[in-house]
């Protein structure tokens, strides 16, 4: 008999889908009208679950899955499951460590470039016929240079160097904050998220978001200051989403690259009419290569869990 597996977020990738069915009796979760009560009938089966990132499983979920032996967790963000709870039970949390860190890091530089440059607002401007209507070069502000701004990291783990490592290509100087300096890198380490936002142009949030819930908040987006750029590629609920919103507002930073947010997909109305902010729509690994590479990373996992190996990614055994 097949493994029973929870999938509770949908896969776009269909060659994983096809794989996922052929080894495994899939419960798509997302699908059911009545989840509560799809899990009450089914949810002894389950001996795995797929989730989002952003999805993560409640403990309260887990709980009523007396058998389940792995979370595979198709993302690398694990702060939306319940890792002690995992922990004490022994259960595998997984994540797909290494498989999106281009393509995200890629993104944060797409929105650093995007709102220096005023790509979106641009866009618009020119698509809704407003340049032939004010053809003269004053209908449009001058945009601000890219190249060279000194850019601080927030959280240097893979996605964080890989964002250095871009922007240092550049001409951008680099520090980076987190929990402790690092001696294999050649940027430079600042201890205090204030001081390194005083001490950039823009601010890019690569940081889990385990610990560090609204480490951003009206006094670090004053110290970035008027001239100071806010790209967040890593979770919304870094950043207190009022305080920026009203910074943004007041024109207290110059703009802001948001791909996440504290309450998605809810996104705080305000922001819409500010040509200052280019949004997207947590799309930073939504690659076909990035998709396709995080579900072989979760096949992975699944297969070595049910076979009672310890999974390669497992953070928690
Ligand atoms: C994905 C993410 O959007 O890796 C994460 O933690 O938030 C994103 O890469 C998500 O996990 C896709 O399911």
């Amino acid at each position: 008999m097949k493994p029973h597996i929870l999938q509770l977020n949908p896969i776009l990738v269909p060659a994983i889908n096809e794989r996922l069915q052929a080894l495994y009796t899939m419960h798509r979760l997302f699908e059911q009208p009545d989840p509560d009560n799809y899990i009450r009938r089914h949810g002894a089966l389950m001996r795995g679950v797929i989730t989002g990132g952003h999805t993560g499983i409640s403990r309260s979920l887990m709980e009523r899955l007396p058998a389940l032996e792995v979370v595979a967790v198709n993302g690398v963000g694990t702060d939306a499951v319940d890792l002690a709870y995992a922990r004490q039970r022994g259960l595998p949390v997984t994540g797909t460590f290494g498989a999106l860190t281009e393509d995200v890091a890629d993104l944060a530089l797409a929105l650093l470039l995007a709102v220096c440059r005023n790509l979106c607002a641009v866009d618009r401007f020119v698509r809704a016929g407003t340049w032939v209507r004010q053809p003269q070069p004053s209908a449009l502000p001058l945009a601000r240079r890219f190249s060279g701004l000194r850019v601080g990291i927030v959280g240097l783990g893979r996605v964080g160097r890989a964002v250095a490592t871009r922007v240092a290509a550049f001409g951008c100087p680099v520090r980076y904050t987190d929990l402790r300096e690092m001696a294999d890198v050649p940027w430079t380490f600042e201890p205090q998220l204030l001081q390194l936002a005083h001490d950039s142009d823009a601010l890019v949030l690569c940081a889990a978001a385990d610990q560090a819930e609204g480490i951003v908040d009206a006094a670090v987006l004053d110290a970035l200051g008027p001239r100071g750029v806010l790209v967040n590629v890593a979770r919304g609920r870094l950043v207190r989403e009022d305080d920026l919103v009203q910074a943004l507002r007041e024109r207290r930073i110059a703009g802001a690259g948001l791909d996440v947010f504290v309450d998605e997909p809810n996104v705080p109305p305000a922001l819409f009419d500010m040509n200052h902010v280019t949004l997207q729509a947590h799309r930073a690994s939504a690659t076909e290569e990035t998709r396709h590479a995080m579900g072989e990373l979760v096949l992975e996992s699944l297969a070595q869990a049910l076979a009672g190996q310890r999974p390669t990614h497992s953070l928690t055994t």
